[in-house]
């Protein structure tokens, strides 16, 4: 299998996350690439190639245009208003409170934000729009006809929204990656997210449509990040209403119960019957990552990518969480393994 990667992804360095009231060095980090390069060239997965160049077409198909500005502005606004630290959003549009972008870069901050732990840095544009085109670069393979491929993207994607970032991720690799498979040809994309958190952003950008399904398998968001999405009911809306499905699960949840999940997830894409299939890749459902609450073992990883294989579709896993570092590197690559395995 080959795998696209760029050192680009180096470039977003942020020294600050606020967890638990402190501001500690964030779990999203450069080196958690460095492991899954070095375990990808250790068994010898396939070539590892740079990405292409795509513009910014792909990604404003899916992302606002003034969201994007902001994006690519916004360190050198925060940095001109005199703010010493990295960037953090603090004031948001809560109930009752008009939905109007203010005009100060601190007020756009929280209007942009979903979540306050994902502090924008220098450099943080540079690589989110490396990680798209790392994305898009995959695609591009399995467009051409390769059976998989695996974009190692970061930073991860999932929970941005067309206008939101936050959950360590700004640009949404894997819609921008579903968007240009259905600009170029395919009717219909399935995306499997089996991040252990719900991924509300890729969820939101095809919520009405029926040309993309979502299927997420993610911490219940009664106990887990991003909280305020990603509960069973929510099944899709107009045209798009049954092309999302959630299967949320409990605290303590181990692979058999999860690998069943899987299953109910692979029934409903088989039913789709997709042009292509993209695997938001997120390994935190590792029994040790330490901001998420599954139990699955590294070698659960390898079944997981049987399984995923099983449903034998030309597939694009896009890289998104996996917070337990030293470990990162033989979870990730043991599921591309067992997808080629199968
Ligand atoms: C891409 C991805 O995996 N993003 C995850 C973002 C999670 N951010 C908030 C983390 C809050 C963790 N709180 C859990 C407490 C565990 N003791
Ligand atoms: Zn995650």
């Amino acid at each position: 299998m080959e795998t696209i990667y760029s050192e680009n992804h180096k470039l977003r360095d942020a020294q600050t996350e606020l967890y638990g009231g402190q501001l500690v060095y964030p779990f999203e980090r450069p080196s958690r690439l460095d492991y899954i390069h070095e375990r990808l060239t250790e068994v010898g997965l396939g070539p590892i190639s740079a990405p292409d160049s795509f513009g910014m077409a792909p990604i404003l198909a899916v992302h606002d245009f003034a969201y994007v500005a902001f994006l690519q502005s916004a360190w050198d606004r925060w940095q001109a208003a005199g703010f010493e630290g990295e960037a953090i959003a603090n004031a948001w549009p809560a109930r009752r409170m008009v939905q109007t972008c203010p005009t100060h870069i601190d007020g756009q901050l929280g209007y942009y934000a979903l979540a306050a732990e994902t502090s924008i840095t220098q450099g943080t544009w540079q690589a989110a729009l490396s990680s798209a085109h790392v994305a898009l670069t995959g695609a591009e393979r399995v467009r051409a006809g390769a059976q998989s491929c695996f974009a190692l993207c970061r930073p991860p994607g999932h929970h941005a929204a067309k206008d939101l970032y936050g959950g360590y991720c700004f640009l949404n690799n894997s819609a921008i990656a579903a968007q240009h498979f259905r600009d170029n040809g395919m009717a219909r994309v399935a995306i499997l997210d089996v991040d252990f958190h719900h991924g509300n952003g890729t969820q939101d950008i095809f919520y009405d449509r029926e040309d993309v399904l979502f299927v997420s398998l993610h911490g219940a968001p009664e106990y887990a990040f991003p909280y305020f999405l990603g509960y069973a009911n929510e099944t899709g809306t107009g045209a798009g209403e049954g092309f999302t499905l959630n299967l949320p699960m409990p605290p303590g949840t181990g692979f058999d119960i999860w690998r069943t999940a899987l299953a109910t997830a692979l029934e409903r894409v088989a039913e789709y019957a997709p042009d292509a299939l993209i695997v938001s890749l997120g390994v935190d459902s590792f029994e040790t990552d330490p901001i998420s609450f599954f139990k699955l073992t590294s070698s659960d990883f390898t079944i997981m990518g049987a399984d995923i294989a099983a449903a034998g579709l030309p597939t694009l896993f896009v890289m998104e969480g996996g917070y337990d570092i030293a470990e990162i590197g033989i979870n990730t690559v043991n599921v591309l393994e067992g997808f080629q395995g199968h």
